[in-house]
């Protein structure tokens, strides 16, 4: 059995009030157990974020991070680092990052890499673009990305996917649950195949992309599906609820 998994990406947004506001309301509240629960912070609200999560059963998150260890890299940021915080989870290869940041699969690879052997543990984001979708590119283009970026991982025991179509991503458009579930069963039999059986069966693959307290539950219940990365709606303390007690 696969243990669901949500978790809140909150991209560029934030601040300490807002995070003090989000943690605590998010720890009064009784969440579902059965569910692990990642908040994905900017980067100078990990401290906070840290502090915050303590004796609780929320992990903290990271959205991006170095593949080196260290260095003359200026404006990054290092596993250790992130580590050194209590960081759990690091998100890897969103979208957004490989558009506006020009990470390419070699490039989440590295990362992927480096945040395993630090002891992190990645998500890893892949996802089609609508050209690509309409061509029906769709299966062909997340089996190379999550194929690319697992490149040279032995372990792949503390990887989840998360499969974001880029079109559905902030907009408000999502794929049916059915079609996403296509998808992530597609990337499920593609690890079956090129990795092995046992780990395809393990690994979490969750949707994200426009989730929101309406919708999640229909995702969510679908078998394949294991839990969801959220944007937008995990920055609104009731709707984030209402997806975690999906
Ligand atoms: C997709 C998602 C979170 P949103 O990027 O990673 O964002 O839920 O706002 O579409």
């Amino acid at each position: 059995m696969r243990r669901p998994l949500i978790a809140g990406n909150w991209k560029m947004n934030g601040n300490k009030e807002l995070a003090s506001k989000l943690i605590l309301e998010l720890k009064e509240e009784s969440l579902k157990t059965d569910v692990e629960i990642v908040v994905c912070c900017p980067f100078t609200l990990l401290s906070l974020g840290e502090d915050l999560c303590k004796e609780s059963n929320l992990k903290l998150g990271a959205q991006n991070l170095h593949w080196e260890e260290k260095g003359a890299f200026t404006g990054e940021i290092s596993a250790q680092m992130l580590l050194e915080h209590n960081v759990s989870y690091v998100i890897i290869g969103h979208s957004e990052r490989r558009e506006y940041f020009n990470e390419t699969n070699e490039i989440v690879n590295k990362k992927v890499l480096n945040a395993i052997e630090s002891g992190l543990k990645p998500i890893l984001c892949v996802g089609e673009t609508l050209e690509e979708k309409n061509a029906g590119k769709t299966n062909s283009k997340v089996s190379e990305q999550v194929l690319k970026a697992l490149r040279g991982v032995d372990n792949l025991n503390n990887i989840t996917i998360a499969y974001e179509p880029i079109w559905a991503i902030g907009t408000g458009k999502t794929p049916t649950p059915q079609e996403a579930n296509e998808v992530i069963s597609y990337i499920r039999n593609t690890i079956s195949k090129e990795l092995g059986e046992e780990v395809s069966e393990e690994i979490r693959i969750l949707y994200g992309g426009s989730v929101n307290g309406s919708n999640a539950s229909e995702f969510l219940n679908e078998e394949d599906i294991d839990g969801a990365l959220v944007g937008g709606a995990s920055l609104k303390v009731d709707e984030f609820i209402e997806i975690v007690n999906f």
